[in-house]
């Protein structure tokens, strides 16, 4: 349970390292839970096992409050297995339903980053296992690469057409998520019959964009410029991608693979596939269900 950490000497003498002892089988299911979490990505060995020690398993059921809008912040939970729903209540209203997370998404870092009352509540609503990380470690070790990418991004992501209509936190989910790739002048970032597996938004430079019909000629169309997106074709339809996109110059773009553009891009889909529609396509208009 979370009450039973303990405490190991560090080297460093401003904190103490939680360490929560875990049986093999739990250290292996925890390793799986966050391994496709972006917050563990970028951690180096020693930041990792740090955190899988602090990590404390928490189990609740069906209808549990784990977090509690307006409650100070204590812990970070990573989701292992289960579903839970977000409800906020905004100006004394009745609390909405959000948002809900299932296994691998992780939640309740708002508060122990910005020091701020829960944001919102969030209730179990099928039995869950949860992993709780305190707020010292979340804040030592987590919190640096969380701000930094939101810092990085949030500016740029303010700007994104396509993005205006999120709210700040839904930018932010979408600034966690995003890695930025870079290419050279005419290296393909996109293939014409692959099959599509992220979105792009050009963060800097400009892209071109062909098409080969089916007599195998090349058609230049509309190149792509800062803020403009690509690449959404092909994870809404499940369709092989319509269209080679390269580097004109060097370009930067910002990525999302295809479950987080699935996830975080919800809200927007809408305005995604009305903008599809308006793609002046040589062969085929593009089929969107
Ligand atoms: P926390 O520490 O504030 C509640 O505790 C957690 O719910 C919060 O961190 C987030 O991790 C999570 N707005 C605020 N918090 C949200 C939201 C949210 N969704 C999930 N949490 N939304 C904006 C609603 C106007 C929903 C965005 C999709």
């Amino acid at each position: 349970s979370v009450s039973a950490e303990s405490m190991a000497p560090s080297l460093d003498k401003d904190y103490v390292k939680v360490v929560i002892p875990k049986s093999d089988a739990q250290r292996k299911r925890l390793e799986e839970a966050i391994h496709a979490n972006f917050l563990f990505k970028a951690l180096d060995e020693e930041q990792f096992t740090d955190v899988l020690n602090a990590l404390a398993e928490k189990r609740v059921t069906a209808g549990e409050e784990v977090i509690r809008q307006g409650a100070v912040g204590d812990f970070f939970y990573v989701v292992e297995e289960g579903a839970l729903d977000v409800y906020v209540s905004r100006g004394g209203q009745p609390a909405v339903k959000v948002f809900d997370y299932g296994p691998n998404g992780s939640f309740g870092e708002l508060a122990l980053m910005y020091n701020a009352p829960r944001a919102a509540t969030v209730v179990a609503t099928q039995d869950s296992v949860l992993w709780a990380l305190d707020r010292v470690t979340f804040r030592r070790i987590l919190m640096e690469n969380t701000s930094r990418k939101r810092r990085m991004y949030e500016s740029f992501l303010e700007e994104v057409p396509l993005l205006v209509s999120l709210e700040p936190y839904e930018r932010h989910k979408i600034a966690d998520a995003l890695e930025s790739v870079t290419y050279n002048d005419g290296e393909v970032v996109i293939r014409q019959g692959d099959v599509g597996d992220a979105f792009y938004i050009i963060e800097a430079g400009e892209a071109r964009v062909t098409q080969t019909d089916e007599n195998g000629i090349e058609h230049e169309m509309p190149g792509l410029k800062k803020g403009d997106y690509f690449g959404e074709l092909a994870l809404l339809t499940d369709q092989p991608r319509k269209a080679t996109i390269s580097a004109k110059g060097r370009l930067k773009c910002a990525t999302l693979g295809k479950k987080a553009f699935v996830r975080l891009l919800g809200p927007v889909v809408d305005i995604i596939k009305r903008n599809a529609g308006n793609y002046a396509t040589i062969s085929e208009k593009v089929e969107l269900h």
